[in-house]
């Protein structure tokens, strides 16, 4: 599979997670480079990326932004420099461990005939692993809605974990995009669609942060519904 694959990872205090993550990807049977996107976690995350990039030249990079910007604005960050650099497919993941690295190499392989590529729980052989009942019923209402009101298709509209192809996400107007946050996915998801994207997806098995804090708030809540309430408006006027 010719070309360059970029695997964006952004981290808000990640401190335990990123070392151990970065070695899993630079491992994998794909050739990958990582660009870690930090926003100066107060744990120092910022600064471990920093040593990984200084132990890996032209395979590990960093991003530094000044505070927490939300993980949405961080995927578009990524995304352009992505663009700006040549790559021709971008994988995004959580530094978490919650997104299987393994998946990788099959989601990368079947961008070949699709322009995204979901790592899927909720596709026949995916599920969670870990997650207490309201957990599951906030992803599968935030699903539901989100097919219902923007039309979506896909059955996993609300994971990050994803392959993309560049020539796809340069067909869809990053500038134009409102999420901040974790809803920042339906959005993406909304424009391939609309452009025309094929889009797949691979099961995962999602497993709960082990280690670290979740950053998921009220506010994400929030943004999330005035995202699929504002998108059902503009799938009538487009
Ligand atoms: N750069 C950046 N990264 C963020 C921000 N918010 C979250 N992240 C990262 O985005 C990823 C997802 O955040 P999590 O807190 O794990 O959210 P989640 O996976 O939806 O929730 P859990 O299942 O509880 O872990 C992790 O790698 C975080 O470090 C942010 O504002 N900026
Ligand atoms: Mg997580």
């Amino acid at each position: 599979m010719p070309g360059k694959n970029l695997i964006i990872v952004p981290t808000y205090n990640e401190a335990e997670n990123l070392r151990p993550l970065v070695q899993r990807l630079l491992a994998l049977k794909s050739p990958v480079s990582v660009l870690v996107i930090d926003d100066n976690s107060p744990d120092g995350t910022g600064k471990i990326a920093e040593e990984l990039a200084g132990e890996n030249p032209g395979r590990v990079f960093v991003k530094h932004r000044s505070g927490k910007l939300g993980l949405g604005t961080a995927h578009r960050d990524g995304f352009r420099w992505a663009m700006t650099n040549g790559y021709d497919r971008v994988v995004t993941m959580d530094a978490d461990f919650s997104h299987p690295p393994e998946v990788i190499p099959e989601m990368l392989s079947r961008l070949e005939s699709a322009g995204i590529v979901i790592g899927s729980r909720y596709v026949p052989g995916g599920r969670t692993e870990g997650w207490p009942l309201k957990r599951k019923i906030n992803s599968w209402t935030a699903n539901f809605l989100a097919r219902l009101f923007m039309g979506l298709k896909a059955k996993d509209c609300t994971g990050a974990f994803r392959a993309y192809r560049v020539e796809w996400l340069q067909k869809i107007p990053l500038e134009k995009m409102r999420a901040r946050g974790y809803s920042a996915h339906l959005e993406v998801l909304f424009y391939l669609e609309k452009a025309g994207a094929r889009v797949e997806e691979v099961p995962i098995v999602f497993t709960e942060r082990k280690r670290g804090r979740s950053k998921i708030s009220f506010r994400e809540i929030r943004e999330a519904l005035g995202i699929i309430f504002f998108y059902l408006f503009q799938r009538f006027r487009c």
